[in-house]
């Protein structure tokens, strides 16, 4: 519990057998963690099984996909605050309670790694990574210019935390499948009229196990251009959405 209310971690895993039990220990010791939920996205490895004895909730999802994944372990948490965060290693237990005190003030606090004093050596946010996410931050931010006037250096970090409160007023925006899931929750954020605050954040390189969206050139720009247009999608379509008569 952090200040009365319950917090729920919510790690998405496609093959991560090399990574889940460090994530896990590592998190576990937290004082102020309720759950440990790990998504089982299409495991064909000892994920699932490692994850459970190491303490955690294993639920599976079978819709392939990292914002299938995260989707799902949202709408399965018990906590009055979510947090995300990836199983393979690259983000550290001790900025959890850096976010939650943030969120006293906001309705969404998402991490940034594109500090680069918080960089550790060997973390893949290497030039092109870090500009192109921070590139495509300030698109977002200008679209959202008025009235909100976000303030974003990233669109890609998992590891951020909403309350629940949030979580219900973005639901019914939230449907892409895979790695645009990131920005799409931001752009649902802002098109609900919540907080939304960014924090440095430390980032690590990956412990072990394959990286599946941002290893190779092509693999990032793809991904790239599915999150510039998700962005602009959301911003263009999305305001009906939410006033559409249910
Ligand atoms: N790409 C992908 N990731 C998934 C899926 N399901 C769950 N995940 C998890 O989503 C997280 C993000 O994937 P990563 O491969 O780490 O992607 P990344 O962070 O862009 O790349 P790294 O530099 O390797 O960290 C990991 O914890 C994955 O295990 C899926 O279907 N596809
Ligand atoms: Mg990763």
């Amino acid at each position: 519990m952090y200040r009365n209310q319950s917090v729920s971690l919510i790690i998405p895993a496609h093959n991560e057998e090399q990574t889940i039990n460090e994530v896990i220990a590592e998190f576990r010791p937290v004082p102020f963690l309720d759950e440990i939920l790990v998504i089982d996205n299409n495991c064909n490895d000892r994920t699932a099984e490692l994850a459970r004895n190491a303490g955690a909730r294993v639920v599976s999802e079978s819709r392939p996909g990292y914002g299938s994944a995260l989707l799902r372990g949202l709408d399965e948490a018990k906590g009055d605050i979510m947090v995300l965060v990836e199983a393979d290693g690259s983000f550290a237990a001790r900025d959890m309670e850096k976010m939650l005190v943030y969120l006293e003030d906001a309705g969404m606090v998402m991490g940034t790694r594109t500090t680069r004093q918080m960089l550790e050596q060997g973390a893949n946010m290497r030039f092109l990574l870090r500009w192109g996410n921070v590139f495509m931050a300030k698109y977002l931010e200008l679209l959202w210019l008025r009235p909100e006037e976000p303030r974003f250096t990233d669109v890609g970090c998992t590891y951020r935390a909403l309350d629940r409160e949030t979580y219900s007023k973005i639901r019914p925006l939230l449907r892409e499948s895979g790695p645009e899931f990131s920005p799409a929750m931001m752009c649902a954020a802002l098109l609900a009229r919540c907080r939304v605050i960014e924090i440095p954040i430390t980032y690590r390189r990956r412990s072990g196990g394959e990286s599946k969206h941002s290893d190779t050139f092509s693999r990032q720009l793809r991904t790239a251009l599915r999150m510039f247009l998700t962005i602009s999608r959301k911003w263009l379509f999305d305001k009906k959405l939410l006033e559409s008569p249910k």
